[in-house]
């Protein structure tokens, strides 16, 4: 095998010779397409060099009025959003708060999200990671998009019919939730999750061990978000992915020293992946083979070595992505430390579980790619694109051809390698983990941007850059800036998703308003009128662009009033807030939707409630104010 510089050099085919690596960035789009037309950019002429960037711009440019081909989910980072982008303009559509409060829609402050996120509001922060949507037989079905919450320990549920998190679970008995996936077949059951680290069990102080400390890999029900199961692993748990026969998932763990230092995290030459046996766990789970752990009833089975229900690949030094072929066959673990990938055939891990086997005899190739291969992700034509974090590149690689060449053929894998703008940490392509994935576009997340944007301070934004990998290249073709921090994120059809346009009325988003409403004899959609009950003060009113049914109500200084305000409007787009000056409430009420917020009347005299979502000419009109008299 070559050494890996001459191989780099080799395969390097971008046209950046006798260019500063600084002017090719500048001319980046420009010069994928120069590539593609054989040829380089230093004898390219000024109508050649025009026509390429005309052709590139056709390709990816959206124009005024026209829709995007797919829809991209983002995850947010620590800003503990999802966002919503189209692909290929990579414009952002929508945010969808999920783990943090925000301002404009009223999420953290509404009673509606306080529903969702626990109404104790202990957390204001999250850290989301990895968007993945439902599935039915492996197949995008548009119904929910799952996310993790590293920060709190989180997982959450989005509905895709209407774009908003409706369920939140806490995983107990662990800390960290970091890599997270979806049984794909016959349907997302269950959220797989993986707790990073290792903690005491109990953790009340008592024994802070290591000899006491493991992780767990977890399985939330997609339908009831309950927690299904646990499993104790060694080590622990990174990244994570299921298979497409419904039967196994697979971890990364970087950790299997259980170091608590840096240096002690890199002690062994090799990690392991570690690969779930799901109906075994069931069945145990279903004999009653497992026990709680402390307040918790979840069940939780020991999957630790020895065990039945998992088993242990040995793979390169602190392996982190873990990706599943789009046509079923292998388990990619990424090396990270080590400059290759580990390609694991699920065809042979029945043999594995029955014995027949050890674990590497699993491993089918270990292709060697670069610098810090982190993820992996696929065109669906039997190509795997992987980021290298350290060399700054997208690698793209023949799966069958890194097979034999681990059989000793004397092939070549690599096709292309890309200069990406930089630090790549995730990289998606179009329905990679589908069926259908189709090989059109890649994103790639760089964790930096250094100079490719106008400076905005030291804090900079990172680079999320659009990638052609329709053709036998790899071109180039959109920088986007992003604030904190997109880990990863997912690009589906957008026939795949089917959105609301107005609420339902019945929607269960807002049916404990309803329940309140009924008991209180109030018609939501008619009623404008504020029930007592004690110190309770419900106030309910209606909404038409632009007015409220209200523009007066009285309360008592100490007063808990909860406003109900239901938008009656059925145009599309028309949708009003509300927002009480100087008391800390905002919301949202799209066409159709009641949504309701609490808050103390802690203050004598007249305050102004506005409409704060501009919604028609006299938007500004739409306004009341509340009198709260004193007590
Ligand atoms: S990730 Cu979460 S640490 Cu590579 Cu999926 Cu960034
Ligand atoms: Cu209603 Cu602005
Ligand atoms: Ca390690």
């Amino acid at each position: 095998m070559k050494k890996r510089d001459d191989l780099t050099k080799d395969l390097q085919e971008l046209p950046e010779s006798g260019q500063s690596r600084r002017r090719f960035m500048g001319a980046a789009a420009l010069a994928g397409v120069a590539g593609a037309t054989g040829l380089g950019t230093a004898v390219m002429s000024r109508e050649a060099f025009a026509a390429a960037a005309e052709e590139a711009r056709n390709k990816y440019v959206i124009h005024p009025g026209e829709l995007d081909e797919y829809y991209g989910f983002w995850s947010g980072g620590h800003s503990g959003e999802v966002r919503v982008l189209g692909v290929p303009s990579m414009r952002e559509l929508m945010r969808i708060p999920v783990f943090n409060v925000d301002s404009a829609t009223g999420w953290g402050i509404s009673n509606e999200s306080k529903d969702v996120l626990g109404h104790d509001n202990t957390h204001l922060n999250g850290d989301s990671h990895h968007p993945h949507i439902s599935m039915t037989d492996g197949r995008y079905d548009g119904k929910y998009l799952f996310i993790n919450d590293k920060a709190n320990t989180r997982v959450a549920r989005i509905r895709l019919d209407i774009m908003k998190c409706d369920k939140i679970t806490t995983i107990p008995n662990v800390q960290a939730i970091h890599g997270l996936r979806l049984q794909k077949v016959p349907k997302t059951k269950y959220v797989f999750c993986n707790a990073e680290y290792v903690i005491p069990h109990p953790n009340d102080g008592s024994d802070t061990s290591l000899e006491s400390s493991f992780t767990m890999f977890n399985a939330v029900d997609a339908e009831t978000m309950e927690v299904a199961f646990q499993v104790i692993v060694d080590g622990n748990l990174d990244n994570t992915d299921a298979d497409y026969t419904g039967k196994y998932a697979c971890s990364t763990c970087y950790n299997s020293e259980k170091a608590l230092d840096l240096a002690g995290t890199m002690r062994n030459d090799r990690d392991w992946a570690v690969v779930f046996n799901i109906e075994r766990i069931e069945q145990a789970v279903k004999n009653g083979n497992y026990k709680t752990l402390g307040d918790s009833k979840v069940p939780v089975v020991d999957g630790r070595a020895g065990s039945e229900l998992t088993r242990y690949i040995p793979v390169p030094k602190n392996p982190h992505g873990l990706n599943t072929s789009p046509d079923g066959k292998y388990f990619i673990a990424n090396g990270k430390l080590s400059p290759t990938a580990t390609i694991i055939a699920i065809d042979k891990l029945d043999d594995l579980f029955d014995g027949k086997i050890e674990p590497r005899d699993t491993v089918v190739g270990e292709p060697e790619l670069g610098l810090g291969p982190l993820h992996t992700t696929f065109d669906g034509r039997g190509n795997a694109y992987t980021t290298l974090f350290i060399d700054s590149q997208v690698a793209k690689w023949n799966i069958a051809d890194a097979i034999k060449h681990y059989n000793g053929e004397d092939v070549n894998y690599i096709r292309q390698k890309l200069d990406v703008h930089y630090q790549p940490g995730h990289n998606h392509a179009s329905l990679t983990e589908s069926r259908d994935a189709d090989g059109k576009w890649l994103v790639v997340l760089s964790k930096f941007s250094k100079d490719r944007f106008l400076p905005v301070g030291p804090l900079h934004a990172e680079n999320d850059q659009l990638i052609d990998i329709s053709g036998e290249e790899m071109k180039l073709v959109h920088d986007g800036p992003t604030f904190a921090e997109p880990h990863d994120c997912i690009l589906v059809r957008r026939d795949q998703i089917k959105t609301k346009k107005i609420y339902d009325r019945n929607d269960p988003f807002f049916a404990s308003a309803r329940e309140q409403a009924e008991k209180d004899g109030v018609t939501l959609e008619a009623d404008n009128k504020v029930i007592r009950d004690g110190n309770k003060v419900r106030v309910y009113m209606t909404s038409i662009a632009p007015q409220y049914g209200m523009t007066e109500f009285k309360v008592k200084q100490g007063d808990e009033v909860t406003v109900y305000v239901t938008n009656l409007d059925t145009i599309e787009d028309v949708t009003h807030g509300f927002c009480m000056v100087n008391h800390g409430v905002s919301m949202e009420v799209s066409p159709q939707q009641t949504s309701s917020v609490t808050f103390k009347a802690d203050r004598p005299g007249v305050h102004w409630y506005y409409c704060n979502w501009f919604c028609h000419a006299l938007h500004m009109e739409m306004r009341g104010r509340m009198i709260v008299e004193k007590a």
